[in-house]
């Protein structure tokens, strides 16, 4: 039988184009400006598009790929690939969830301690020789006993908060929906929550249904003491709101690994001692995208040999035996 062809929209590593080559027949995305000849050549036989998380995949293709039967994406967020319309034709989508957890989490630790016992500040002290000028820095704060409101508590925000947990944080959430299984106390009211918190950690999905959840009345709420830190997606931020809190003081302190506008970071954060900023490096060690390449790979392969996925998105689990 003929192997299928799969279409890698995106950079992938060399690795992974070996290991899906032993299995499909590759066809690599060639740019906007080549579309038309390579959709008019190769269209009617592409049955599988791999793509990245955070370039996904227009509907335009979707729907110009008349045989598209799998996208498999690289990374547990899909805001980018619109699982709905995917599902209405048909075609399954899926992602990589759990393999990231323990990575994303203790990025989302070392930003937070990075930021309240502010290492990088400490850091460019050091460097700039200042110690030896001025002598010893201010103290910083530490993050025992301090209240950590989790604004998402799934896959990742669960193995955060187990983490906070062993740094003597108390840990409250907010979500829609209560979970059963926690004795974390809940928030419907995200501003009622922010109110009460010391820190305020995002680890939501984006897209438009978590759009600025976080806006001018939270980031009020948190308040002059606060520290937010975002590693969830930017768009789940009100970002001219958190810059303007943060230069007026009416917030305390950022730690942030994603952005509305990524690769692009208000300037205005730049120069901000009581901000760090990491270019979204949440996952980004050779062990974890190693595991999620390969669960990328397993995903198409369990597909095509075995006619089912191994993680679909929620939106595509109907489609699925
Ligand atoms: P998950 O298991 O699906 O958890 C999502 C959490 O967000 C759940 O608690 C969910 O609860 C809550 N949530 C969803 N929509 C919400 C809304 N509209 N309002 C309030 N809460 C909402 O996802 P995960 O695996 O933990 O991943 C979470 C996200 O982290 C990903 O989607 C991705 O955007 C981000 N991420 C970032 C990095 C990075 O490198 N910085 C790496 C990996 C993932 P309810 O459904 O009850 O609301
Ligand atoms: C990746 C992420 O950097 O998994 C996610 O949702 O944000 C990160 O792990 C990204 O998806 C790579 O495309």
């Amino acid at each position: 039988m003929a192997r299928p062809q799969i279409l890698l929209y995106g950079p992938m590593s060399g690795e992974v184009r070996e290991r899906l080559a032993q299995h499909f027949v590759i066809r690599e995305w060639p740019g906007s400006e080549h579309a038309e000849p390579f959709l008019a050549e190769h269209a009617p036989s592409i049955a599988g598009v791999a793509t990245g998380g955070d370039i996904g995949l227009p509907n335009e293709i979707i729907d110009a790929l008349p045989a598209l039967r799998i996208i498999a994406g690289y990374g547990v967020g899909y805001e980018r690939i619109d699982a709905g319309h995917a599902a209405e034709r048909g075609i399954l989508v899926t992602h990589t969830p759990d393999v990231l957890n323990d990575e994303v989490s203790n990025t989302t630790i070392a930003l937070l301690l990075a930021v309240t016992r502010r290492i990088v500040a400490y850091d460019r002290y050091a460097r700039e020789g200042r110690w030896a000028r001025e002598g010893s820095p201010p103290l910083a704060h530490g993050i025992a006993g301090k209240r950590v409101g989790m604004v998402g508590l799934g896959r990742i925000g669960m193995t955060i908060a187990q983490k906070l947990g062993v740094f003597g944080c108390e840990v409250v959430y907010h979500s829609r929906n209560r979970r059963d299984d926690v004795s974390f106390q809940h928030y419907p009211d995200l501003i009622a929550m922010a109110g009460g918190c010391d820190i305020l950690i995002v680890i939501t999905p984006g897209g438009a249904a978590t759009r600025h959840l976080v806006d001018r009345p939270v980031i009020d709420a948190l308040g002059p003491k606060g520290t937010f830190i975002n590693v969830g997606r930017g768009s789940v931020v009100d970002e001219r709101e958190l810059v303007a809190a943060l230069a007026e003081g009416r917030l305390g302190a950022a730690g942030l690994d994603v952005f509305e506008d990524e690769p692009n970071i208000p300037p205005e954060l730049i120069s901000m001692d009581n901000v760090v900023l990491l270019p979204h490096v949440g996952s980004a060690t050779v062990e974890t995208r190693a595991a999620m390449a390969g669960l990328v790979i397993d995903n198409l392969v369990s597909f095509f040999e075995h006619g089912k996925a191994i993680t679909p998105v929620p939106e595509c689990r109907h489609l699925q035996p």
